[in-house]
């Protein structure tokens, strides 16, 4: 199997999609930035993550810093690849000084976008997304290129849209979706690990 052309150290990540991959070690690295107004189910997402059954070794605390948290684990490996896969959670408006968006972006693999499914939220959530789009270029992410998945989480609060109202509001571009309701744990590791796929396809390629 051939993997990825980055080896070596990791100041070579570029700022784009492309992990970081030891071949020598059968190491594979990704750094997953979980997008989303604030109160969209972030945190509960990587809490339920945090509980999770199906993660290889030990699991550390969520580290949280005041904008931003951040989740490294491992995965169970795939093809005999290890996958380190590094979780930041943040809200894009929140984050204003420059060294914690350098911090948080840099080196990005995929994008999750965390999406309230109620109504009431649908306009937070437009403007992230749009100011995100603008502000992307800016922090040397592509959302061309940049693997991008989209969850729809609370979809068991009485007050969510259907599918269809979403999918036609909130994702012009396609991406892949996924219905969650993290508060109960649902939905949170198919959008892990639909994101994660994603990237390990593209190592692959
Ligand atoms: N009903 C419901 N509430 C949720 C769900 N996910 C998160 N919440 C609640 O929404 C609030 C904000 O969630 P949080 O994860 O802190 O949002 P964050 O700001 O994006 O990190 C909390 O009270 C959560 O318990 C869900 O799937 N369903
Ligand atoms: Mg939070």
């Amino acid at each position: 199997m051939s993997i990825g052309p980055i080896e070596g150290d990791n100041n070579n990540r570029k700022n784009t999609w492309m992990a970081f991959t030891n071949i020598d070690s059968q190491q594979t690295y990704f750094k997953i930035l979980y997008l989303g107004a604030t109160g969209a189910g972030k945190t509960e997402n990587l809490q339920a993550i945090r509980r999770a059954t199906y993660l290889h070794g030990e699991v550390p605390p969520i580290v949280s810093p005041f904008f931003f948290e951040f989740l490294p684990l491992r995965l169970d490996p795939v093809e005999n690849f290890f996958l380190h896969v590094h979780l930041f959670t943040c809200s894009p408006l929140a984050v204003r000084d420059s060294t914690v968006q350098e911090t948080l972006y840099r080196g990005v693999d995929g994008i999750v976008f965390i999406m309230d499914s109620r109504l009431s939220a649908v306009e937070d959530t437009l403007n992230i997304y749009e100011s995100f789009e603008l502000q992307a270029p800016q922090l040397g992410i592509s959302l061309q290129e940049i693997p991008c998945v989209i969850q729809y989480n609370k979809r068991d609060d009485a007050t969510a849209l259907p599918l269809d109202v979403l999918q036609k509001e909130l994702n012009p571009h396609g991406y892949p979706h996924f219905e969650a309701s993290a508060l109960h744990h649902r939905g949170v590791k198919e959008t892990l690990t639909g994101i994660t796929k994603q990237l390990f396809l593209r190592v692959k390629a």
